[in-house]
């Protein structure tokens, strides 16, 4: 329990003060949006420190510490001056942080608790004979938590304190981080750096990292993070690991962080010593039990396992003739008695399965709608291929109405430019979550699958494939913090929308200046649609080079397997261009709801974003602005190009406000994209025109080089790509 306590202007918070200053002023971004910059404005300064005259703190365990901590750092550097706790009353106007159920009598009344959940809270003004204070409160201290966070926030945004009335409850309840971390630091598809796992030194040597890291998490309501890869690796279900698992987790728990492990289906053969893995193996089903009950002795809030199973080589039930629906059971089973969940992820298609592999994961899931275990989790990608920089849709979401479906989102750039290019993540999310299923009819948004209303789940789930890493800044970029920063956001609230979220995480990371905060957020609300532009537009996808991912490879045609190939995704030939998916081709189509497959499988009605994802066109198929295929393809990549130009001159245009480190971080890795976009534009329409026979429209600048030059490029070690395939 802790006890309101003031604490004393000493040596040590001085110095505590200006090293901290010190480290914001070199502007490395390593305090991402909580940098808690000194307020800026004079007036609004003086009316913030008449408002905090003290902070009341009620009664809580762990991560009430973790609360006062955050309210001494946060206050102290935005208020720039010593932060004084005490008792409710010691001051006329206060802070008051404490749960409902421990509130001073006098602020009983003013909340009614009913309405916040679990990890919901309320922040509101209360003005009281003369004095005037603002609450922060909640049922649980989680909330508590969150809602502290939520108070720095406005603080950070500079907005007022007066008539305050927030009630928040986060719509999702598992809003988790996915890292590909392996064990041996390197991270899959990761672009800043190596894990932030240190498992070497784990569990001894506690990384101050792993605090900030919880920090931001709880900052923006994550309240989950699976550690390991999805191709996974055994060993980190040992106890050797265990223990260090365990480490992570003591550190994470404070802040509302539950630590989820990813399971290797095959781990009773590897690591337990057992033949088989068959998931209806008395032996088999008891290693899982006995494997749980020895996860949960170490971490009793354990939250349970995520995993990968028969995809891309991973082992799973299909080895032994198995379904999906049986591995899932059997470890939803095994961890029921604690309250674990499986997420078992729905990213399956096959080397053996000739359909198209945009519907195999919908045939493999949807006909067992309702046989899962009501702590079993299907974690299907925003799109049925594999996060490309625009996907329609899955059609998973909405056809499974029993079930509970997460979403599973990719925070870092495999296929958007890994951390060099500038793309606004968040606008992706949203245009998903913003799509209608009509699986009950209009306005059966992805976003009320995700949240539960839609069907009345009772368990709910969004993921990110996280994006950080050991770089300075966390995320390379400094603007993919925008990208996890709006995750956790959306996560919390699927309903909010990419520009309000900008601006926060401007606001927080940057400064408050309109000059700055307006321009920058256009540049990022637009970068969404330049990549698309500049890499796959009009429905093109998956056209990048083998393995790793970097940069166009449509002419690839020679991978082992045949949706390995971007050339099985473009079908470019002598008539024209595209995936048919329409009743006359592969009829993937047939998978959504009546009114989406009318809507896209009509070319007066198909958005032209998702033309080529649908259909295979002519080259002189006319566009809705009377222009052909062929120009319109062209005249996108170019936009797209040109789109990276204007972001570069609003970029150089924003000097005076952000401090020289970042901006010429920002600017030399817009230079980059710009470089990049023209090797897209030119290497897929010199590569699409041996097809077309056409000459480039007039409105596209003339390629830099050779299609011969851009076929030469090789690149054996870009970043993130796959160690093994264990
Ligand atoms: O997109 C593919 C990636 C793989 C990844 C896989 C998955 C973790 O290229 O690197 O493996 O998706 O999501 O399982």
């Amino acid at each position: 329990m802790i006890q309101p306590l003031k604490i004393k202007t000493n040596c040590l918070f001085i110095v505590f003060l200006l090293i901290s200053n010190a480290l914001f002023s070199m502007g490395n971004g390593y305090d991402l949006w909580l940098d808690y910059r000194k307020i800026s404005d004079d007036a609004l300064l003086r009316a913030y420190r008449d408002q905090v005259q003290a902070i009341h703190l009620g009664e809580g365990s762990e991560t009430l510490r973790a609360i006062q901590k955050e309210l001494n750092m946060g206050l102290g550097r935005l208020l720039d001056r010593e932060v004084v706790f005490g008792h409710y009353g010691d001051k006329e106007n206060m802070l008051v942080v404490s749960m409902l159920a421990h509130l001073p009598n006098e602020l009983k009344g003013y909340i009614d608790g009913s309405k916040l959940n679990k990890e919901g809270y309320a922040i509101k003004s209360i003005r009281q004979e003369g004095r005037s204070y603002v609450l922060v409160t909640s049922n649980d201290e989680l909330g508590l938590l969150y809602g502290t966070f939520h108070f720095l926030r406005l603080l950070q945004m500079h907005s007022p304190l007066d008539g305050l009335d927030i009630e928040e409850s986060p719509k999702v309840d598992i809003r988790m981080l996915n890292h590909w971390d392996n064990l041996d630091r390197t991270v899959e598809r990761g672009y800043s750096g190596f894990s932030i796992w240190n498992w070497h030194t784990l569990p001894d040597y506690i990384d101050q990292r792993y605090i900030d890291y919880a920090r931001a998490n709880a900052s923006i309501g994550i309240n989950g993070t699976a550690l390991t890869n999805v191709n996974a690796n055994g060993l980190i279900l040992t106890p050797q690991y265990l223990e260090k698992v365990k480490a992570l987790a003591d550190v994470f728990r404070p802040y509302g962080i539950k630590v989820y492990l990813t399971a290797r289906f095959s781990a009773p053969i590897e690591i337990g010593g057992l033949e088989t893995a068959d998931p209806l193996d008395p032996k088999v089903i008891q290693w899982w039990k006995d494997k749980v009950a020895e996860i949960y002795k170490h971490i009793p809030d354990f939250g349970g396992f995520l995993v990968k199973a028969n995809s891309e080589g991973q082992p799973g039930p299909q080895n032994y003739g198995r379904t999906h629906l049986d591995g899932a059971n059997l470890l939803a089973d095994a961890l029921a008695p604690f309250q674990g969940v499986v997420i078992w992820r729905a990213f399956v298609y096959s080397e053996h399965d000739p359909t198209d592999r945009a519907k195999q994961a919908y045939s493999e899931f949807v006909p067992d709608d309702g046989k899962y275990r009501d702590n079993v989790l299907i974690q299907v990608k925003n799109g049925a291929i594999d996060f490309q920089p625009r996907e329609p849709f899955h059609p998973m979401f909405g056809a499974m109405p029993q079930t509970p479906l997460m979403m599973e989102f990719q925070i870092t750039k495999e296929y958007l430019g890994f951390a060099t290019h500038l793309v606004y993540l968040p606008k992706l999310f949203e245009e998903v979550l913003q799509s209608d299923s009509y699986s009950k009819g209009k306005g059966s948004y992805v976003a009320k699958v995700i949240d539960g209303s839609l069907d009345h789940k009772k368990l709910t789930g969004m993921a990110g494939v996280a994006n950080i890493g050991t770089d300075a800044n966390w995320t390379g970029h400094p603007f993919g913090q925008a990208d996890w920063y709006g995750f956790g956001r959306l996560a919390w609230d699927p309903y909010l929308d990419s520009g309000t979220i900008a601006n926060e995480w401007l606001r927080c990371t940057f400064t408050n200046d309109i000059n700055f905060v307006e321009p920058v957020r256009k540049m990022m609300l637009e970068s969404r649609e330049a990549v698309v532009n500049y890499m796959t537009p009009l429905g093109l996808h998956h056209m990048f080079d083998t393995g790793h991912h970097y940069g166009p490879g449509p002419w690839v045609d020679n991978l082992s397997r045949p949706e390995w190939n971007p050339v099985y995704y473009h079908k470019a030939d002598a008539q024209g261009i595209g995936f048919d998916r329409t009743s006359t081709g592969s009829n993937a189509l047939a998978q959504y709801a009546p009114e989406v497959e009318k809507r896209f499988s009509n070319l007066d009605t198909c958005p032209e974003e998702y033309l080529l994802w649908f259909h295979h066109l002519p080259w002189d198929h006319q566009l809705r602005n009377g222009r052909t295929l062929w120009d319109g393809l062209g005249m996108k990549y170019q936009q797209g190009v040109d789109q990276v130009r204007t972001m570069i001159q609003t970029w150089e245009e924003m000097e005076p406000y952000v401090d020289e480190f970042r901006h010429h971080q920002v600017s030399q890795l817009l230079d980059i994209q710009l470089k990049e976009a023209k090797w897209w534009r030119d290497a897929c329409m010199l590569y699409f025109q041996t097809y077309s026979k056409m000459d480039f429209p007039k409105e596209m600048e003339k390629p830099e080089n050779t299609l011969e030059y851009y076929k030469s490029l090789q690149f054996p070690f870009a970043p993130g790509i796959r160690p093994t395939w264990n």
